[in-house]
C-alpha cells in the first residue's frame, strides 16, 4: 500500500504553525539521541530512506541502511551532517533495518547502539566503537549476547553506571518475549492484562555487553496499578529515553498507535516509574521518537516529523525545541505545531 502524500496547502499550513524546522532537509533523518559531548550536542538519528518496500505492520518499509551523526556547536549553530558512519554492509551479523541508535561516551570511547534484523528477520542490538563522536565506528563481530527487540538507548547515571533501555512492540518484536525467551507464536497481553514493560540491563564496564540479566520495568497508573495492554494512550509501545532531573528519573516513550510521547517519573534507574503525562502531541507522520538532553541550563526535547516528505511514515525529519519543567516536576507538554 503506497502512502498518500498531504496536499501542498495542509503542509504549507503545518510549516506555518511548526514551533521548530527540519535540523537538516538534504537527507531524512528520524528518532534523534541526542547527547552533549565534550561541550557540543551529538545527534544520533535513524537515517531514513525510500527503501522501496510496500508499507506493513511490521515496519518493512523503514529499510534504513546506515547512520549519520549530526552535530551541533550550541543549539543555535547551524547542524553539521558528518557523514556516513556505520553501514550495515560493515555489520557481520547485520542484515538489515538500521533502526533508531543511541551513543555513549566512556573513558575516551564513543559507542554507537543500534538495532538490526538478522539474516533471520529477528532484531537484536549491536554496538560499535570509535575514538570520535562522528565516527566512524566499528562494529563488533557479534550483537550483544542476551539483546533483542528494538530502540536502545543508554542512560549514564551520576554514579558512573550506565543502562540500556530497549523493546518496542509490533515490529519491534517485542510481544514475543517473556522472560527474555523467544516465543514465535506469542502475542500482547490482553487489554485487562498489565501492558509489556521496556527492558532494562545494565551495560558492562567495557560497554560491550550486558552485566546482568535483562529486565521488565513496570510503568504504574495514578493508583500504582500496572498501566494495562489495553490502555493504548498511555501503554509503553516503543522508543525509550531517560534522562535525570533534581535527582527524579525521567523515562519517556511513544505510545506507537495512539501518536503520544509520554512520560513517568521514578527514584532510580529499573522503576517502577509512575505515569505523569504527554510531553509531545502527534506529530505529522505515525512515528514519534525523542530524547530529553540539557545543554547548559536548558532542557530541550528532539523529536521527529514527517511534513518535510509530506506526511510520508518512513520519512522523516529531526527538529528540537525546548522542554520546560515546572516545580512540580512535570513536564509541560509541547504541541508540535502552533
Ligand atoms: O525508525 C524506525 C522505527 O520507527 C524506530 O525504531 C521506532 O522507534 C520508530 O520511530
Amino acid at each position: 500500500m503506497a502512502e498518500e502524500l498531504l496536499a501542498p496547502e495542509v503542509v504549507a499550513d503545518y510549516k506555518a504553525r511548526a514551533i521548530s524546522q527540519p535540523l537538516v532537509e538534504h537527507i531524512y533523518t528520524a528518532d534523534p539521541s541526542a547527547h552533549v559531548f565534550n561541550g557540543k550536542i551529538y545527534i544520533y538519528p535513524s537515517h531514513d530512506i525510500e527503501a522501496g518496500i510496500p508499507f506493513n505492520d511490521n515496519g518493512d518499509h523503514f529499510g534504513m541502511e546506515d547512520y549519520h551523526v549530526i552535530s551541533l556547536d550550541s543549539p543555535d549553530s547551524p547542524a553539521v551532517d558528518n557523514g556516513v558512519a556505520l553501514h550495515v554492509k560493515d555489520v557481520p551479523w547485520a542484515q538489515r533495518q538500521m533502526w533508531a541508535p543511541d551513543a555513549a561516551h566512556k573513558n575516551g570511547k564513543y559507542y554507537l547502539y543500534f538495532p538490526a534484523k538478522r539474516a533471520d528477520d529477528i532484531f537484536q542490538i549491536g554496538v560499535a566503537v570509535s575514538d570520535s563522536p562522528t565516527g566512524p565506528f566499528t562494529a563488533e563481530p557479534e550483537a550483544i549476547k542476551g539483546s533483542y527487540s528494538i530502540d536502545p538507548a543508554v542512560f549514564e547515571d551520576d554514579d558512573g553506571n550506565y543502562y540500556m533501555y530497549l523493546g518496542g512492540i509490533w515490529g519491534g518484536q517485542l510481544q514475543n518475549y517473556r522472560n527474555n525467551q523467544y516465543h514465535a507464536d506469542l502475542g500482547e497481553p490482553a487489554d485487562h492484562e498489565p501492558a509489556l514493560g521496556p527492558i532494562i540491563a545494565r551495560l558492562s564496564d567495557d560497554m560491550k555487553e550486558f552485566a546482568e540479566e535483562p529486565r521488565e520495568i513496570q510503568i504504574l497508573d495514578e493508583n500504582g496499578q500496572p498501566l494495562l495492554a489495553g490502555d493504548h494512550d498511555r501503554r509503553f509501545f516503543e522508543a525509550s529515553w531517560v534522562h535525570k532531573h533534581n535527582g527524579l528519573y525521567y523515562f519517556s516513550y511513544s505510545t506507537g498507535n495512539t501518536h503520544f510521547l509520554c512520560y513517568a517519573t521514578g527514584d532510580n534507574p529499573y522503576g517502577p516509574f509512575t505515569y505523569r503525562g504527554q510531553i509531545l502531541t502527534p506529530v505529522v507522520g505515525w512515528t514519534t521518537h525523542h530524547s530529553v538532553c540539557k545543554y547548559q541550563d536548558q532542557w530541550y526535547l528532539f523529536y521527529h516529523d514527517s511534513v518535510l516528505s509530506q506526511g510520508i511514515t518512513h520519512l522523516r525529519s529531526i527538529k528540537m525545541a525546548p522542554l520546560t519543567h515546572k516545580a512540580d516536576g512535570s513536564i509541560e507538554t509541547i504541541d508540535p505545531y502552533r
